[in-house]
């Protein structure tokens, strides 16, 4: 496997003086953190579309990527070329899964029997390259998004047509996804919401939307599909409003939907930036809720306010976020997926081992100083004892449920002088960087 990449051998650990810019400098897949190696740890995974097929296309510019399949015409060609370029990439960079959506491994045909055809000769190249690497599926998705036919929407179209082919092409990528043994299968609602309410019956497409995802339980059920299925929250871009807005608008529609048992959701950096929140908080959402189960790992840019899916490089967020994915006793089966792309000016073939790089070394530094900073209990401690008047008192009793407002203002009657601590917010903060300089 060297047909594609040849100018750069397979990216090794070599420790953090490293002179080497294609060298891990934190992550070494097999050190012990705990109990578990860090591949155990980290799970990454790569993403189809940006690693081979984007290229750099933007609002105001063609594509500027040059990439090793560019001589190739014929459209199976190039799939063929970018399956095997993939594996290579992942053997090269060490990264143990991937994540695709249909029209990234495949060209769309005529009609169905043709993208379905289509579809059935990549995974079977894909399977032997699975095979012959140990690489595995972290999850398939469908894209029910770029195609003209899904402009009003898919499962949410106001056209019962869209509806019923959104359906088809989700039941043939879960059956592939079965078939190549992925672990996780995601839904993300990218025109599953409005540009405007007044064209749209919002109750009625919500509901659609639930059942559309109760027909895929159903049939996951009825083919023995036993992946999780994740739910990928992001407030707009490309509609103006998604219905699976953030974390909370996710649990709210799943608990309503009676979906809640069903799914959990696949946490993006970037869409929690956009809902105006920070990555750490949508996972401690989704983990205080047993909702957590996949991550992409990207990050957004501070002055921008669209989805720019750019390589994480922040360690503090990564600390942060691996901080919460040790509470949640790991991401298994879900893992950390690179959902994110080399800017439009790094344009060559090796740019995508420097993103993967980064972001991957980003992670691992943030699982150690994560690691440290856990074990350490500093946090922990200080945040039981802020709350540690629910442990006694009448706090217990409020939690125990054994007062009301009755009983409560009595008490309250006698013990009006109240008595605040510091939240010592600078001096915590000054606690996680201490881990994040020693990691
Ligand atoms: C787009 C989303 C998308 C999902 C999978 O913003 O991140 O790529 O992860 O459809
Ligand atoms: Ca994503
Ligand atoms: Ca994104």
């Amino acid at each position: 496997m060297n047909k594609y990449f040849p100018e750069v051998s397979k990216v090794l650990y070599e420790g953090k003086d490293t002179k080497n810019p294609l060298a891990f400098r934190y992550y070494d897949p097999q050190r012990k953190v705990g109990d578990k190696t860090m591949e155990e740890h980290l799970r990454f995974s790569m993403a189809y579309w940006h690693t081979l097929c984007a290229s750099g296309v933007d609002m105001f510019g063609s594509g500027t990527a040059v990439r090793p399949w560019d001589k190739l015409t014929k459209p199976m060609d190039i799939a063929k070329a970018r399956a095997e370029a993939a594996f290579e990439f992942m053997v090269k960079m060490q990264i143990p899964f991937f994540c695709f959506h249909d029209v990234d491994i495949a060209p769309e045909g005529e009609n169905l029997t043709e993208t379905f055809k289509n579809l059935d000769e990549i995974a079977a190249l894909l399977k032997d390259l699975m095979k012959q690497t140990g690489i595995k599926l972290l999850w398939g998705t469908t894209n029910l998004f770029t195609h003209p036919r899904f402009l009003h929407g898919a499962s949410t179209s106001p056209n019962a047509d869209v509806f019923a082919y959104s359906a088809a092409r989700v039941k043939k990528t879960m059956e592939i996804t079965k078939d190549l043994g992925g672990e996780n299968y995601v839904f993300w609602g990218g025109r599953e919401g409005y540009e405007t309410l007044l064209n749209t019956d919002m109750k009625l497409e919500m509901d659609n939307l639930a059942r559309f995802l109760h027909m895929a339980v159903d049939y996951a059920k009825e083919i023995g599909f036993t992946g999780q299925f994740l739910i990928e929250p992001k407030p707009k871009e490309p509609t103006k409003h998604q219905y699976d807005f953030d974390v909370a608008s996710v649990i709210g529609f799943l608990k309503t939907y009676g979906l809640d048992k069903d799914f959990k959701v696949n946490i993006e950096a970037n869409h929690a930036t956009l809902a105006g929140h920070t990555f750490q908080h949508e996972l401690r959402l989704a983990r205080i809720n047993g909702l957590l189960g996949s991550v992409d790992a990207n990050q957004g840019d501070e002055l921008l306010g669209w989805d720019t899916d750019q390589f994480p490089t922040n360690l503090y967020v990564t600390t942060l976020a691996m901080y919460e994915i040790l509470l949640n006793g790991g991401l298994a089966p879900g893992g950390l997926n690179f959902d994110a792309k080399v800017r439009r000016g790094s344009y060559e073939p090796i740019d995508l081992f420097y993103g993967h790089l980064a972001g991957m070394d980003a992670f691992a530094h943030g699982l150690l100083a994560a690691y440290k900073l856990l074990e350490s209990r500093e946090l922990e401690d200080f945040v039981a004892e802020r709350y540690s008047s629910y442990t006694k008192g009448i706090g217990e009793k409020i939690v125990k449920g054994e007062v009301g407002f009755k009983e409560l203002a009595e008490y309250a009657m006698d013990h009006q002088e109240i008595k605040h601590t510091s939240g010592r917010q600078e001096l915590l903060e000054t606690i996680v960087n201490k881990y994040i300089f020693e990691a």
